[in-house]
């Protein structure tokens, strides 16, 4: 595993690299969403695939920005969901954006996720690693190596709310739910960016993001295998829970690799907040 995690550190000095030095602009091309694909979506896949293919281990890669998987090694033992470069779209206004990995083994069902990393391309740029029971937190230096920072954990209760899905077409239950939360005081924190977003709450000591089913996307936007579940796994390693509104994250199996799903991610107070609100 530490091999996945040495080249995911070095994919993300060299799509830092390409962040800062080349075109944000549009391709010509959509992915398999049907997303437009920003050149940098493009490049960030592309480095990526080129690191891992050194890597004798990995079987199989799934990307955000593919339609169907791609073979690697044939003796390998991991499966990569990846998105390459999330929120790529906030690039050319500055903002923060990320690279998010679940490395899993014989298919990729929540149950099967051994390992999450996401990378944060910010004002630093870290990597949290969710493995072997905790959550670590590494910075890149001006060395050009990670270093390990410090162990993350949620507190039981945060102060952070960070509310997606398009406002107008919330669901009753959840509007009243997101209402109720704010006028408990909870500071508003979205940027559009779900890795700036969610490391945001993780670091400082939780609250709740959610991307609910809404009127118009009733299995919400954000993707399983490449965003969901990585996420879903890192927050119950720091102490929280993740959940879809009633059941957990991780008990779901994808039918297919590029499906979405509803999705909360918080500590555990704001998490049986949305159980009730949503009539568990
Ligand atoms: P892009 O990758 O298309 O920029 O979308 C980012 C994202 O998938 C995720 O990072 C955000 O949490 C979510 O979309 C924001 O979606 P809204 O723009 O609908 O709030």
């Amino acid at each position: 595993m530490t091999e996945i995690f040495n080249a995911i550190k070095a994919s993300a000095i060299r799509i830092r690299y390409a962040i800062e030095n080349d075109d944000t602009g549009y391709s010509h091309n959509q992915n398999a969403t049907g997303d437009v694909q920003l050149k940098l979506d493009i490049k960030s896949d592309f480095i990526i695939e080129e690191e891992f293919s050194k890597i004798s281990t990995v079987k199989e890669l799934a990307s955000e920005e593919k339609e169907h998987v791609k073979p690697m090694h044939k003796n390998g033992k991991y499966l990569i969901g990846y998105d390459p470069l999330d929120g790529s779209s906030l690039a050319d206004v500055n903002l923060s954006v990320g690279s998010i990995f679940g490395i899993y083994e014989d298919d990729y069902r929540g149950c099967n996720l051994k390992a999450s990393v996401y990378v944060v391309y910010g004002p630093r740029v870290e990597i949290v690693i969710g493995y072997d029971g905790r959550v670590e937190l590494h910075r890149l230096d001006a060395d050009h190596e990670f270093h390990f920072i410090q162990l993350i954990n949620l507190d039981n209760k945060g102060k952070l709310n960070s509310p997606g899905g398009t406002q107008k077409n919330w669901l009753p239950h959840h509007k009243e739910m997101i209402e109720s939360i704010f006028a408990d005081g909870y500071r508003l924190r979205y940027s559009g960016g779900m890795v700036p977003d969610l490391h945001q709450i993780l670091l400082k000591g939780g609250g709740l993001f959610s991307y609910p089913a809404t009127s118009d996307v009733p299995k919400g936007k954000l993707r399983m295998t490449f965003e969901v579940f990585p996420f879903a796994q890192i927050y119950e390693l720091a102490g929280g829970q993740a959940i879809d509104g009633k059941q957990r994250l991780l008990d779901m199996t994808p039918e297919h690799i590029h499906d979405t799903t509803p999705c909360f991610f918080g500590s555990n107070e704001e998490i049986e907040r949305v159980k009730l609100a949503y009539g568990n």
